[in-house]
């Protein structure tokens, strides 16, 4: 049985669907649309009604983010509905309009939205420069007479619609969320299509997701742009034509967004306003998770586990792969494999292991006959009748075909049944089956197969006629294929916070469409086993954190086929400080934990798995940042450096948070690279050798080293290596990091780690600065803001000086020199180290 299904994923692997590229959508033979006729305005918008009857709204949600709304000879629809979208209240800025014969003039306090009557042409500009930042190459244009239906996924769900760019002669593009390219789009084409390509490698598109947003950066100024629409899209970033960049879809709305920033920063966190923020996920998230396709019986999961503690090796969460299901029917136990789930998820609970289950959309298409009986128990068997189906067909949650049949798709189940998740009801039946694992203690969700993917075709041909209900629309497969997943992970979020008020919801999902991020984080899927493949993984990262989509990680190791120790081992010093950090591996691939190349390997990963354990308070900290601001933990330098060009194409080292700089080996055999350092002052992180900023180095990197730097400025929080988050109290200590002024600060964030009663003001934000003063060097601690309580404790701080102090006072009062464990001082080596009780209270502490 497991082998038949094993042939057919291999199958499947290798049959490649090639769509047309973009570069075949000739966007010049369209019809443009109309001059401008007329303008009115109200409160938020302008609207230009154009000689064709087509119209344009202009809409000025904030000073920097501009709304652009189109339609093509007619009015534009009062509907006007969006899934990705979370926020609609927006309070009007200041602006103005002024209307010239040739032109109207509309101003916020930050950007210059000038609209040429004829042709239309919109433009934008900063408005305390005036200097142009994104301008149209040609108006807004529409299939008019179909002359691209042909290549159209279905040519009867809508007509192609196009806006193009001028593009500008250097520069940059980046995020477009998850596309299996580097970290610069520029000269480069993709499609959003959501698809199950398992094995892909750099330049299959489209892949898994679709966030239709990305930003342009041209001599240091930044813009972004959400094409909110769900259809097959194009984005063409001057592959087609060096004259332009533009991006199109077959069907719906011209309707996009306009950011500007000038930093790209300022647009993450605009973006994130309007299509939501990251909540946190469970601090043990950010713990290392194994998983398999698949650990069964349960005596195999206990074994793993078993391996873990043994060898001494961090481990937070195990996941469960679609093995543990009852025939693959979702929302069932396999009581043969796991004949008492809740018991051993209290066994692996007691050894601080949580554990995440695998859920697909496909529901097993059994119809119950003469046998049903109303069998929710979801350890009963469900061979004659199953509850999750039947309740399906009778409360008419799953999706069907135009002529009214149900949609039977082919996936792991055999023949199946889609829900129609855009129905309100559905996604909160959906969300509340989830008891059946959160009442045996299962931690959390992992959605998979939900671009959807259907064994029958790929493509979605199959599905071309499904209708789902879309707010009343009825609207086809061309329309929702690629929002399936965004309201899948909606339906499971918010049925695991009705089902666990106190506790954060923890999902992670395969496909998605922008916005998907308000629930659930992300991997990278179907990867390969190969030194390709853990280089392009970087760029991923980078670039979902640019759309919005900050907790990121691919299958360490790789998913599809052999891997080796080194292999593993470098995946791990990329990983390792990922958001998501999980080995996976594929049914029929070589083991793959840590141990399975032998000691030596295991050795060195045990030394990253427990460095990332340490590093939490960082991590965990940067993790809040991204959840404030929309600014991800795993980061381009770019991110950072927006105004250095050296940082423009930098995609073979990261950053995480503002701090740390990592340059990982992304081939075999290889003992030392090349770093690129951006201005200011750096240190080894392993051995503390300061460089100087701006220039590229070659720094040694055998096997057992990743280059690391940290950034002069930084102060990085650190606490004790765990083998789980929560084994041992929270000790913070800080490594102080001087930049050239002196100077180091940082704000370490904490809380609970698994309510939501953060969102409340239950957290902790100490924040931390050191100066070198005449005298010595001068720390201080702030008073901390936030309502969470933690325990007394000790805070240390270390610094690596030459200074050799005579006295360390706090708050006016000496120190003892000396003593390893209370409040005091020593300098050891080179190291300083003063350590104080953390109260509660503002400190100040004085080294002479
Ligand atoms: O058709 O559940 O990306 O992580 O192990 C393959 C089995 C289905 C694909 C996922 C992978 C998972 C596998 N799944």
């Amino acid at each position: 049985m497991k082998r038949n299904f094993s042939i057919t994923f291999s199958v499947l692997a290798v049959t490649v669907f090639v769509f047309s590229s973009a570069a075949a959508q000739d966007i010049t033979r369209l019809e443009k649309i109309g001059d401008v006729a007329s303008v009115t305005r109200d409160d938020n918008s302008v609207l230009l009604s154009c000689t064709d009857n087509s119209q344009v709204r202009i809409t000025m949600l904030a000073p920097d983010l501009i709304r652009v709304r189109a339609s093509f000879s007619k009015p534009i629809s009062n509907r006007d509905h969006s899934w990705a979208i979370d926020k609609t209240n927006w309070s009007t800025p200041r602006w103005n309009l002024v209307e010239t014969t040739n032109a109207v003039a509309i101003k916020t306090a930050e950007v210059e939205v000038i609209i040429r009557r004829s042709p239309l042409l919109i433009e934008f500009r900063d408005a305390k420069t005036g200097a142009v930042v994104n301008a149209d190459e040609r108006p807004l244009a529409y299939d008019a007479k179909g002359l691209l239906k042909s290549m159209m996924f279905d040519p009867d769900a809508g007509v192609f619609v196009a806006a193009s760019k001028k593009l500008g002669f250097d520069e940059h593009f980046y995020g477009l969320g998850e596309k299996a390219s580097r970290l610069d789009k520029r000269r480069s084409s993709f499609i959003n299509w959501n698809s199950d390509t398992p094995g892909y490698v750099e330049g299959r598109d489209p892949i898994y997701q679709t966030v239709p947003f990305y930003l342009g950066l041209e001599n240091g100024v930044a813009y972004g742009i959400f094409f909110d629409n769900s259809y097959r899209s194009y984005f063409d970033f001057g592959k087609s034509s060096q004259q332009r960049a533009w991006f199109g879809a077959e069907g719906g709305e011209m309707n996009y967004y306009f950011f500007y920033g000038p930093s790209i920063q300022k647009i993450l966190g605009r973006y994130a306003d309007l299509t939501g923020r990251m909540p946190l996920p469970p601090m043990w998230a950010l713990g290392h998770q194994q998983s398999r396709w698949s650990y069964y019986p349960e005596t195999m999961v206990d074994e793993v586990v078993r391996q873990y503690r043994q060898r001494d090796l961090p481990l937070d969460v195990v996941h469960l792969d679609i093995d543990y299901m009852q025939a693959y029917r979702v929302f069932t136990w396999n009581k043969d494999r796991f004949p008492n789930p809740q018991g051993m998820f209290q066994r692996l609970a007691a050894q601080g292991v949580k554990t995440v289950t695998i859920v697909d959309p496909g529901v097993k298409h059994q119809p119950a006959g003469a046998q049903a009986s109303a069998v929710s128990d979801p350890l009963a068997s469900q061979e004659n009748s199953y509850y999750v189906f039947n309740e399906g067909v009778a409360r008419n949650y799953f999706q069907k075909r135009k002529d009214g049949r149900l949609f039977v798709p082919r996936v792991w189940p055999g023949e199946s049944a889609f829900v129609d998740y855009t129905l309100p009801e559905a996604r909160r039946w959906w969300g509340d089956l989830h008891r059946a694992y959160t009442d045996v203690g299962v931690a959390g969700i992992w959605m998979d197969m939900n671009e959807p993917a259907d064994f029958v075709d790929q493509t979605g041909k199959n599905q071309i006629d499904v209708v789902s209900d879309d707010e009343g629309e009825n609207s086809t497969h061309a329309k929702n294929r690629n929002v399936f997943a965004l309201l899948m992970a909606r339906a499971t979020y918010e049925g695991l916070e009705r089902l666990q008020p106190g506790k954060r919801p923890y999902v992670i999902t395969r496909a998605a469409y922008a916005g998907v991020q308000r629930y659930s984080t992300m991997w990278t899927g179907d990867t390969n086993s190969t030194w390709d493949g853990l280089s392009l993984s970087i760029p991923m990262f980078q670039s979902l954190g640019l759309s919005g989509q900050p907790f990121v990680g691919s299958d360490v190791g790789g998913f599809m086929g052999r891997g080796n120790g080194e292999l593993l081992t470098r995946s791990y010093q990329v990983s390792f400080l990922a958001p998501f950090c999980r080995n996976h591996k594929t049914i029929d691939g070589y083991d793959q934990e840590p141990w399975r190349f032998g000691k030596h390997y295991e050795d060195i990963i045990r030394k990253y798995l427990k460095l990332r354990y340490e590093l939490m308070p960082f991590l965990y900290s940067t993790l809040e940042t991204a959840h404030r601001t929309g600014v991800p933990l795993f980061r381009p330098l770019v991110l950072n450096y927006q105004d250095d060009s050296s940082t423009y194409n930098l995609d073979d080292q990261f950053m995480v948070g503002d701090d740390l700089l990592v340059a990982p080996i992304l081939s075999p055999n290889t003992i030392n690279r090349l770093v690129y350092l951006p201005r200011g002052t750096w240190y080894d992180y392993w051995t503390n050798k300061k460089y100087t900023g701006g220039t590229m180095i070659r720094v040694d990197a055998p096997l057992e080293t990743v280059p690391m730097f940290v950034r002069g400025g930084a102060i990085i929080p650190k606490g004790p290596a765990m083998n789980f988050v929560g084994e041992k109290p929270a000790t913070p200590y800080f490594l102080i990091y001087p930049d050239a002024q002196g100077k180091a600060q940082t704000t370490l964030y904490e809380d609970d780690g698994v309510s939501p009663a953060y969102k409340n003001g239950l957290y902790r934000k100490t924040s931390v600065q050191a100066s070198e003063t005449a005298r010595g060097i001068s720390i201080t601690v702030n008073a901390p803001e936030g309502q969470f309580k933690t325990p007394s404790r000790i805070f240390s701080f270390i610094i690596s000086t030459s200074l050799s102090p005579t006295q360390v006072v706090l708050d006016g009062r000496a120190l003892p020199n000396g003593g390893q464990s209370g409040p005091g001082w020593q300098k050891n080596g080179g190291i300083l180290t003063v350590r104080i009780a953390d109260d509660g209270k503002p400190h100040v502490i004085d080294i002479r």
